[in-house]
């Protein structure tokens, strides 16, 4: 585990669920290295906000983004080079908001990319605004009145869209959390994991968490059992909620062809130019 960790100051607030997450994070890393998968492969990327600043906390290598990129940062890396494993950390704010399209055309070309978003139901780091995410009816300071409008299911949303892999988290729960963490990074296609994360400050929900939250038994077998499942309220499952097979992105658009591995020679490059040119 410590060789993982960086010489960065953590800047979390203690009992931020953001901890629980990190912990699981490298756990799962320690799990892929024992299957064979070195920690050299796993590539990271993150949007901007408390979530992002994981980045800082992982000696791995990988690509600090922008607000709701770190989707498009991570395909662009894959699509590079199709051998590494990439992940990317976003903030339900990140990916639900400016980050949309990204997340839901990600789901839909069925990109082999990781996304871990830490659901903490605010803007933390611009201190606590209302996200697509967010209960109705919430005061803050962008919505002193409280929202009026309803949260997006973000299961429900990517399973629609053409997510192969949905699992939903509790960074309470870390052994679970790294299970679904290493199983994401294991499956070959656009792998989703919606992390409960209280946020102490903004939106503290462990009370509410460790009343709801249910660990599933089995994965649903049908895609309408799964929405269902992603829908209920009385209760917060967690677990692998979606999972289906499908031909990745990067593998329809070359089968095995690597970019970077298969990268033409400086001459055999100026070769092929000139004809194309004369
Ligand atoms: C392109 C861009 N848009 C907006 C911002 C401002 N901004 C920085 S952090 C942040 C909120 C982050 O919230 P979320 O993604 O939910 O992460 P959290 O802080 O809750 O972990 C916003 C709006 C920015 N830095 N860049
Ligand atoms: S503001 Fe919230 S999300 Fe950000 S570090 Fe503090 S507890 Fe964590």
């Amino acid at each position: 585990m410590e060789s993982l960790g960086t010489y960065v100051e953590n800047t979390w607030c203690p009992g931020c669920g953001n901890f629980g997450i990190l912990n699981a994070f490298k756990k799962a890393v320690i799990a892929l290295e024992n299957k064979g998968i070195s920690k050299e492969k796993i590539i990271i990327s993150a949007g901007i906000g408390c979530h992002a600043k994981i980045f800082d906390y992982l000696n791995l290598s990988g690509l600090y983004s922008i607000h709701g990129r770190s989707m498009a940062t991570i395909q662009g890396i894959k699509l590079a080079n199709p051998d590494l494993k990439v992940v990317a950390f976003a903030g339900d704010g990140d990916a639900f908001g400016e980050g949309i399209a990204h997340m839901i055309f990600a789901a839909k070309r069925n990109a082999d990319i990781t996304v871990i978003v830490h659901d903490n139901g605010r803007y933390s780091l611009t201190t606590g605004q209302y996200t697509p995410l967010t209960e109705k009816g919430y005061k803050g300071p962008s919505t002193p009145r409280g929202t009026v409008e309803d949260p997006l299911n973000p299961l429900s949303l990517l399973i629609e869209a053409g997510a192969t892999f949905v699992a939903r988290g509790y960074s309470g729960k870390i052994q679970h959390l790294t299970d679904l963490i290493t199983q994401a990074i294991e499956h070959e296609g656009f792998s989703f994991i919606n992390v409960l994360q209280p946020c102490i400050t903004y939106n503290n929900t462990y009370k509410k968490y460790n009343k709801l939250v249910e660990i599933l038994d089995e994965t649903p077998a049908t895609i309408e059992e799964a929405i269902a499942i992603s829908k209920r309220k009385d209760t917060l499952p967690i677990g692998i909620i979606y999972k289906t097979k499908k031909t990745s992105f990067h593998k329809r658009l070359y089968g095995d062809y690597n970019p970077v591995l298969n990268r033409m020679s400086r001459e055999v490059k100026l070769k092929t130019i000139l004809k194309l040119l004369k």
